[in-house]
């Protein structure tokens, strides 16, 4: 995997690039769907191709290594080829989920125990055998095994996190230096920077993950309910420190005005179980701002979702069909949500690398969050 840092626009931070990985180019700032159990729920990836135009989904170690189980995976020649989709894939580590799923964890210096919230079975995660976990599942690009503190957290319990944080680090990547995929393409380790809210603990590990030289960084730990304005202070704190010549991944982020604000600081990548899990309850995002579709209001509205979007789905179902849908929790409801939201997300990125080649991303990002985040 490389990047090329094509642009930086002249208003703020915001950058151009461009990823390449052997299952193709993915253009940044870039949105990722979240397809936690190797599929984006409710989606074909035959829409994520063509109505959606996303260019890398996103797998968790952690549900794909409890279900289907890595004797498949193996067997189907990895992820890609398991479920047909032929783009890029990155992978999560279970660094975050087996805190946020797993029941009954144990956290040593040598990993973490859990218990699958599937079937109680109990499972040992090591920085060892999640890199090999990734190599089986095929991504290409797999996360570091990190512990991403909770919110609030004192200052000694996230000292302690970030030190077995950066610990584990080095053991991935020695494990990734020595081992190689098992498909025949390359995957890239992002390493990922932690030290919650504590702006010394992130500089050490900013600085830390920077001295790596990895082919991409990423930025964990936030969005996990501290307010909006410190995960800006930190995310433009640790994007100041890492390598400008690097992808910087934002994990878990966010809503169309957070993307927006860390693209301006200098994120290049993001993913947010957002657009399709708000999908399915029935909230919508729209070009116009954000849609209730169970609301009486839409009952009799019989325009498109998003006129703006337009195309097969967002273009050609009405707001009152789809509420109907959704109140008479038809499936159909889900995938027509689902969609409509995927399209608006990868189509605001396409919006923001439009306005940064134009060198007028700050301003156009001021005048379209209100109107994107405004409640219709
Ligand atoms: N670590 C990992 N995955 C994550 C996070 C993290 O800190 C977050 C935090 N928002 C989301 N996903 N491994």
């Amino acid at each position: 995997m490389t990047f090329e840092l094509l642009h930086t626009d002249s208003s703020c931070k915001a950058r151009l690039g461009r990823i390449y990985t052997d299952h193709g180019t993915i253009e940044t700032p870039i949105f990722m769907p979240v397809g936690t159990a190797g599929t984006v729920k409710a989606v074909h990836f035959r829409e994520l191709h063509k109505d959606i135009q996303a260019e890398i989904i996103l797998g968790n170690t952690y549900h794909l290594y409890l279900r289907p189980g890595l004797e498949i995976l193996q067997n189907a020649g990895g992820l890609h080829k398991f479920g047909g989709w032929n783009k890029p894939i990155l992978t999560d580590s279970g660094g975050y989920q087996v805190y946020s799923l797993a029941e009954n964890r144990k956290i040593t210096d040598e990993g973490v125990k859990f218990k699958s919230h599937i079937d109680g079975s109990y499972h040992f995660f090591t920085p060892e055998n999640v890199m090999d976990i990734q190599r089986v599942i095929g991504a290409d690009i797999i996360m570091a095994f990190d512990e991403c503190p909770p919110y609030p957290c004192e200052y000694s319990y996230a000292k302690k996190s970030l030190m077995l944080t950066h610990k584990w680090l080095k053991r991935c990547c020695e494990r990734v230096d020595n081992t190689t995929g098992l498909y025949g393409y390359s995957q890239a380790l992002f390493p990922i920077v932690q030290g919650g809210v504590f702006k010394d603990l992130r500089q050490e590990s900013a600085e830390f993950i920077a001295s790596l030289k990895r082919e991409g960084n990423a930025i964990g730990g936030l969005a996990v309910g501290e307010p909006a304005e410190k995960m800006y202070e930190i995310t433009e704190f640790v994007c100041d420190i890492l390598p400008a010549d690097k992808p910087r991944y934002l994990m878990g982020v966010g809503t169309p005005a957070n993307i927006l604000e860390s693209i301006a600081l200098g994120v290049d990548m993001f993913d947010c179980v957002m657009p399709t899990r708000n999908a399915r309850n029935g909230m919508l995002f729209t070009t116009q701002g954000i849609i209730n579709i169970r609301n009486e209001k839409w009952k009799n509205d019989f325009s498109p979702i998003d006129e703006v979007l337009g195309g097969e789905v967002s273009g050609f179902y009405t707001k009152a069909y789809l509420r109907h849908l959704m109140i008479s929790k038809e499936i159909l409801a889900s995938q027509i949500a689902s969609i409509q939201n995927l399209r608006f997300y990868l189509w605001l990125v396409r919006e923001a690398r439009k306005h940064i080649a134009e060198n007028n991303f700050l301003q156009w990002k001021n005048k379209i969050i209100p109107q994107i985040m405004q409640k219709l």
